[in-house]
């Protein structure tokens, strides 16, 4: 154990000095014994730890199961980033709350219901070449038979179909290799059209299929009227995925009622668990959508059901595009291998799992050598002749996902509640770990693409029982983090979820996903285009058309613009709000209080809000983030008042006023303050242009934000000194203080660009330095001091030059203070700050760090 913690130890401190390292590891040592960790504790700690400011490795998307959302975390941290709104609404990003996200949302109205509901289950990333290129997710709703579609630039849903026939889907959304089409497999078979049909039309009517829905890279849509569905057997689909590879064309889905039952429990009859679980095999469809593709353009071969094409299972077996072959009872998972050949099938009441090889598949194809016909004359291939071999992987088996190395696969095992590593190729079995209790899916980084990448794998748990305090009787559920990447699987993690239940999940290397940090100015999120409402600066307005006033107002830190309207009851209300901000994270969220109302506008943002003023009244409105020092002040009043009233109100109270001298006064203090700032802002403009900011983009985007601050104070100004010259020096004082306002956010901003900047071109700090700023500030020494200035202490920069033999005499005076305070030097300086330095009882070792740390700034002296 102590070899192996001190290699732990040397790992994180490093070797430089053995005394440092002893230290550490004591204190490693103290950590883990008040803690009650084990090694392995602390070994999984470091391994998913990120320090603050420091990025993930990858996306992980997750569904959000009954919540209709996806989650979004990164891993290996596992530190929960979003929720994204997708069937139901979402109050914070307004999702659901303003008209433009609702035209979104009510794409998924069915038969003109408002559904609000969503039971989301399997994510699909975008693919270029099996490969994951970072530009779209999917993810389909079980139960109303719906995909939508998602913008990885924004994280925003932008589209959702409903399915036309189907009135459920699970198989879905799995995406063809080049994101040609997205399928989505029927789950319940029902009848196509919507009408009634008795229990006992079943094996006539009631029908299973796979949608292939088109997807239009150029638009990020669905093009629906492209899209089309293969007629299946009411088998009860399950799962899919699509071929790639040698495999490529090819898609397949697995079924769970081959048997065709159709329950009746209250009638006595065996319930459908028992029914749909009496035979030894379901099928594996085998389908070829590039042949049904071309198929469906024919309107020969299609049936139109409510305005959609389906190709019919006969037009399907005529063409050699439709295939049966037996898999092991009640399968669950079908995942398809990176390279294509092979196709994993996991059965739930099956110990093994089969592995089939598409090249016998189609040899038995071209030779047209069938086992036999099903009931709907769908040809059967032998499931011998298909296979490449079984494996017993034990208790339950459901879902894959690919491992790094060729060959490997990860499967996750329900009731043994385990993870198996196992080689699909060798039929080999390599590695299990214990998780907790019943996994669902399971997703090893990428391990669904072409090009898996090993290294984590995340169990998507369905119960959490005592792993987290509890809660009440609904627990959250409990996505596992391991680290696959060494010989032996080790559990490294615990995510309690508490959302909804998460199905499965897509993961992502970062580096592949580019998001925006802005609008356009005046874009409807939604359609990506120009807003109807966009507003500029100097534009807003009020405009009445009959009885509908329609608002044009702008957001920026920290005013609303207008901040009264005043409208009649009975008024319809179009409000159009646009945040003028460029700012990375200056959101801006807006609500009338009692309206049932909420939008979030984003950096460039325009969004739309209706309601009728069906009630007489005054309604605060207000900015719902906290956005800037002013944020509570970001508000207004909606008035609404009856045009058949008539009002009367109390006299105006009498409030003091500044006389004129008191006035001429404050207005001097206000200019005089505007220019002390100004010439702050100076500095910090002339410093950075110097430094030539505009090479590092995050520094630029910080001086933009605070040059577009700083373009605002001009006609401010002018108002200001508009005001004075009229004498009217109540509006003066006010205006000045507006542009004190728009210096306060442009220092805010060139501050923190500064600071970034002055990161960029130090010279790196040495890890003795590093420990020794973490020493000084931790040890309160910059309470006192502050690099670059005279405060309640004198400057450090120089400081080593300021006495003889400096190192050590700097050392003596930290470690004891008291000993120098009857130098003469230091007798000037303690009068003259009024102040003693405390003995901060610094240990040896940190004053030694602490000495690096000044000789940095001393190299760096420039730069303060
Ligand atoms: Cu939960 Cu993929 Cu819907 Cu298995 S499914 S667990
Ligand atoms: Cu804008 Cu708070």
């Amino acid at each position: 154990m102590r070899s192996y913690l001190s290699k732990a130890c040397y790992a994180i401190f490093g070797l430089s000095m053995l005394t440092q390292s002893l230290a550490a590891q004591s204190k490693f040592q103290d950590i883990m014994q008040e803690r009650g960790l084990s090694e392995q504790d602390a070994i999984a700690a470091l391994k998913v730890y990120q320090p603050s400011g420091k990025h993930d490795e990858y996306y992980m998307f997750v569904s959000g199961g009954q919540s209709g959302q996806m989650l979004v975390y990164g891993v290996p941290s596992m530190r929960i980033l979003k929720y994204i709104g997708v069937f139901t609404p979402e109050p914070w990003q307004g999702y659901g709350f303003d008209e433009d996200s609702k035209a979104i949302l009510r794409e998924g109205n069915i038969r003109g219901r408002e559904i609000n509901w969503g039971d989301t289950h399997h994510p699909a990333l975008s693919e270029t070449k099996g490969v994951y290129d970072g530009e779209y997710l999917f993810i389909n709703d079980k139960a109303n038979a719906r995909i939508a579609v998602i913008d990885l630039k924004y994280f925003e849903t932008s589209q959702i179909v409903v399915n036309p026939i189907f009135k459920s889907d699970h198989g879905g959304a799995f995406v063809t290799p080049n994101t040609e089409y997205i399928l989505e497999t029927c789950q319940y078979a029902a009848p196509f059209t919507n009408d009634y049909y008795p229990m006992e039309a079943y094996e006539d009517v009631y029908r299973g299929g796979v949608t292939f829905w088109k997807f239009d890279r150029d638009k990020g849509k669905i093009s629906q009227d492209e899209s089309f569905t293969l007629e299946l057997p009411p088998y009860m689909q399950d799962l899919s995925d699509a071929g790639k590879g040698v495999s490529y064309g090819w898609g397949f889905s697995n079924s769970f009622n081959s048997e065709l039952y159709t329950g009746g429990i209250e009638k006595g009859l065996p319930p459908f668990e028992a029914g749909c679980s009496r035979s030894d095999t379901d099928f594996l469809h085998v389908y070829n959508w590039e042949k049904l593709a071309k198929l469906a353009k024919d309107s020969k071969n299609v049936k139109v059901i409510n305005g959609h094409r389906v190709v019919p299972i006969e037009v399907a077996v005529k063409n050699d595009a439709l295939f049966l072959i037996p898999e092991n009872k009640s399968p669950h998972g079908v995942d398809v291998s990176p390279d294509g050949q092979y196709i994993v099938v996991s059965g739930k009441l099956d110990t093994h799992s089969s592995v089939y090889d598409f090249k016998k598949i189609l040899e038995l194809i071209k030779n047209k050598e069938y086992a036999g016909v099903d009931p709907y004359g769908i040809p059967i291939l032998d499931m011998k002749k298909s296979l490449h071999g079984q494996l017993e992987l034990g208790l339950g088996p459901l879902h894959s996902s690919f491992g790094k190395e060729d060959g490997t696969v990860y499967t996750s095992l329900y009731v043994d509640s385990q993870i198996v590593k196992w080689d699909y190729k060798k039929l080999k079995l390599l590695d299990r770990v214990n998780i907790h209790y019943n996994v669902g899916h399971l997703e090893a980084m990428e391990g669904k693409s072409a090009d898996p990448q090993g290294k984590y794998l995340v169990a998507l748990n369905k119960l959490s029982i005592d792993r987290f305090l509890p809660v009440g009787p609904l627990h959250p559920q409990n996505n596992q983090l391991i680290d696959i990447g060494e010989k032996k699987m080790q559990l490294l993690y615990d995510l309690p979820i508490g959302l909804g239940e998460p199905h499965q999940a897509a993961s992502i290397r970062a580096s592949k996903i580019h998001p925006a940090v802005r609008y356009n100015m005046g874009t409807n999120s939604k359609t990506l285009k120009p807003h109807i409402g966009k507003t500029l600066a100097g534009e807003e307005r009020i405009e009445r058309k009959g009885n509908h006033v329609y608002v044009y107002a702008t957001m920026v830190r920290s005013h609303i613009n207008p901040e009264h309207i005043t409208v009649n009851k009975g008024d319809k209300v179009t409000l159009y709000l646009t945040n003028l901000e460029r700012a990375q994270d200056e959101t801006h969220g807006f609500t009338i209080d009692q309206h049932g109302m909420h939008t979030s506008v984003e950096p460039g943002e325009t969004t739309q809000l209706d309601f009728t003023a069906d009630l007489e009244g005054v309604f605060p409105y207000y900015c719902t983030e906290f956005c800037s020092a002013l944020h509570i002040e970001m508000m207004g009043y909606l008035l609404v008042k009856d045009p058949n009233k008539k009002y009367d109100w109390i006299q105006k109270a009498k409030i003091k006023t500044l006389s004129p001298q008191e006035l001429e006064l404050e207005h001097k203090k206000v200019t005089a303050n505007n220019e002390a700032t100004d010439n702050v802002i100076e500095t910090l403009f002339a410093f950075l242009q110097e430094n030539h900011y505009e090479k590092y983009p995050t520094v630029k985007n910080l001086v933009d934000d605070a040059k577009d601050q700083y373009s605002k104070i001009v006609t401010e100004r002018k108002k200001a000194s508009d005001a004075y010259k009229q004498n009217n020096l109540e509006n003066a004082i006010l205006f000045e203080n507006m542009v004190w306002q728009y210096m306060i956010k442009t220092a805010d901003s060139a501050i923190r660009a500064k600071d970034l900047l002055v990161n960029e071109l130090a010279t790196p700090k040495t890890a003795a330095a590093k420990r020794g700023e973490e020493a000084f500030n931790e040890g309160g020494c910059s309470g006192c001091h502050v690099i670059g200035n005279v405060s309640s202490g004198p400057d450090l920069i120089g400081v080593l030059k300021r006495h003889k033999n400096a190192q050590q005499w700097i050392a003596e005076y930290i470690k004891d203070p008291q000993s120098k305070f009857d130098e003469p030097y230091m007798k000037r300086l303690i009068k003259f700050f009024n102040l003693k330095m405390p003995n901060q009882n610094m240990k040896d070792s940190e004053i030694k760090d602490i000495i690096e740390y000044f000789k940095w700034i001393d190299e760096n002296a420039d730069l303060f």
